[in-house]
This record gives structure tokens, C-alpha cells and sequence, in this order.
């Protein structure tokens, strides 16, 4: 697919590897779609992939977890943006660290509404009309915490396990049509994924990169962009990416 002027949605895209794919695309001459919670950190976002070369960009105020508020922006959107190429389903989070015996079921309600129901609820707003067009790509953020579950882990990498049967799945129901379906699921990427899991703690954040090289943001972009670039007949089925200090989601290698 050239990406020139395509429609990419990017759910998720005020922060980290959401705001990245973004600009990835945008130096590719796409048309960004971009969607999140907060107004200003996607204005911010929507500035800087004009200046890289977008051929349009449009922002949406959306929260993933609202079915309804999520098929009115989709349906409302104007005209010429509604023809949507590529989905990116990125928006998530993780709440906690905790034995699954003590966590707060408030955490889980978050993750699971915004993984899983969330990528859900977007994905049928969208798909439809790439069906009806016979073209299109969605790409399901997972997670190598999706294969293997670490400790006091076991609700978002279970959220992840179930990003990845849904890719699969997906991959099925689509089979005749065009559309591809590819997860992306990357190790440990240095963003706000663990500032928002400890609910600001820094110092408790940044432990969780000390000693190694995690991957970066832009790194993850630049394996979507190349699933997403490959020629219409090939589909990505998946991609798992971890720095060198990384060998699963247990295994770390640390220089201090
Ligand atoms: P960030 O915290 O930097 O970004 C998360 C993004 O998700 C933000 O733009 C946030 O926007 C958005 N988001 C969260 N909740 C909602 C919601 N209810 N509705 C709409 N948007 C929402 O983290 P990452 O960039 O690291 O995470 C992006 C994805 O990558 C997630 O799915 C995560 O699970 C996955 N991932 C991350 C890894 C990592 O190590 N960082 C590794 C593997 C996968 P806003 O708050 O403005 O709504
Ligand atoms: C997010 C990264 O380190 O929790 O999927 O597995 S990690």
C-alpha cells in the first residue's frame, strides 16, 4: 500500500508509540486521524506531523471505552475523512502491580474497557467500511507480556492474550475480503506506559527502564510502517520486537 495520502486512524496518539506512529505515517505524506483523551497533547501531536510532512491531519476527542460515543465519531465524521485506510488500535494502558488475589477491580474494569472492549468497539465502527471498499489494514497493538504472563501481571497480560486472539480471529473473519489484520507486540518501550501504570510515580517508573535499553517509540512506528507498507497481496500476520536486553516478558538483561 503507498501510503501517500492514505487515511490513517491512530487511536491513542496524544503520547508515546500512538503519538510516534503518527509521525511516521505523516513522513510517508498520509492523512492522520487522530484520536485520545486529551485535547491538547493531541494538538500538540497534530502540529508536529504537519511539519513532517502529513497531507492533512484531523483530531478526534475520544474515550475508546464509550461504544456509543465511539460509532457517533466514526459515523459523524466529515466526508472526506470518513473513508478510513488503516487502523491503528494502539490506545491502552496498565493499572497496577499486584497479586491478581489483592488487585483493585477498578483497575481491571480500566484495562479490559480500554484493551480489550475498547479495540473492539473501534474496530466495528471501522472495519465495515473498509469491507464495503475493499481496502484496508488494522494493526492491534499487543504485547510480548500477551504471550507470557509475568507476576502481579496477570489482568493486563491477560488483556494483551486477548488483543492477540482477536487479531487472529479477525485475520479469519476477513479471509476474501482485502483487508489485512496485524498485531504489533513489542517488549518494553520507554514511554508513559509506566508513569500511567503507577499512577505518576516517577522514581518508580523510570526503575522499570534503569539498567537497559528499552526499545523506543519510534522504533515500534517503524515496524508498523513496514506491515503497513508492504505490497496489498502480503499480510503481516505479527510482529514481536524487544531491545537485545530483552529476551521475553521475564527476562531482562541489566548493566546495573
Ligand atoms: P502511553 O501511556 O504513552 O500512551 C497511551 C495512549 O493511549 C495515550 O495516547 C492515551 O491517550 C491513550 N489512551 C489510554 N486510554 C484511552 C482511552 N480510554 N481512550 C482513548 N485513548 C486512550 O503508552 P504507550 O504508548 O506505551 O502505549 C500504547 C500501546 O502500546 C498500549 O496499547 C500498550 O499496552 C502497548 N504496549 C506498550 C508497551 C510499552 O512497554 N510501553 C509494550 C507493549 C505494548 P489519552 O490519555 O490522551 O486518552
Ligand atoms: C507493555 C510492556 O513491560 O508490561 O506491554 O510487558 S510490559
Amino acid at each position: 500500500m503507498k501510503l501517500n495520502g492514505k487515511i490513517v486512524l491512530v487511536t491513542g496518539a496524544s503520547s508515546g508509540i500512538g503519538a510516534a506512529t503518527a509521525l511516521a505515517f505523516a513522513a510517508e505524506g498520509a492523512r492522520l486521524l487522530l484520536a485520545a483523551r486529551r485535547a491538547s497533547k493531541l494538538a500538540e501531536v497534530a502540529s508536529r506531523t504537519l511539519e513532517r510532512g502529513a497531507a492533512s491531519v484531523h483530531s478526534i476527542d475520544l474515550d475508546v471505552r464509550h461504544h456509543h460515543a465511539v460509532q457517533t465519531a466514526i459515523d459523524d465524521l466529515p466526508p472526506e475523512w470518513a473513508e478510513i485506510d488503516v487502523l491503528i488500535n494502539n490506545a491502552g494502558l496498565s493499572r497496577g502491580l499486584e497479586k491478581l488475589y489483592t488487585g483493585k477491580t477498578e483497575d481491571w474494569d480500566e484495562m479490559i474497557d480500554t484493551n480489550v472492549k475498547g479495540l473492539l468497539y473501534v474496530s466495528r465502527a471501522v472495519i465495515p467500511g473498509m469491507v464495503v471498499r475493499g481496502r484496508g489494514h488494522i494493526v492491534n497493538l499487543g504485547s510480548t507480556a500477551g504471550d507470557l504472563p509475568y507476576p502481579n501481571g496477570a489482568v493486563y497480560c491477560g488483556s494483551k492474550a486477548a488483543v492477540h486472539a482477536i487479531n487472529d480471529g479477525l485475520r479469519q473473519d476477513l479471509l476474501g475480503t482485502p483487508v489485512r489484520v496485524t498485531s504489533v507486540d513489542p517488549g518494553t518501550v520507554e514511554t508513559d506506559f509506566s508513569l500511567v501504570r503507577f499512577r505518576g510515580d516517577a522514581g518508580r517508573a523510570a526503575k522499570v527502564y534503569q539498567g537497559l535499553t528499552p526499545l523506543s517509540a519510534e522504533d515500534v512506528a517503524d515496524a508498523i510502517v513496514w506491515a503497513v507498507s508492504r505490497p496489498d497481496h502480503v499480510n503481516i500476520a505479527r510482529i514481536t520486537l524487544t531491545s537485545v536486553h530483552q529476551a521475553n516478558s521475564l527476562l531482562f538483561h541489566r548493566e546495573s
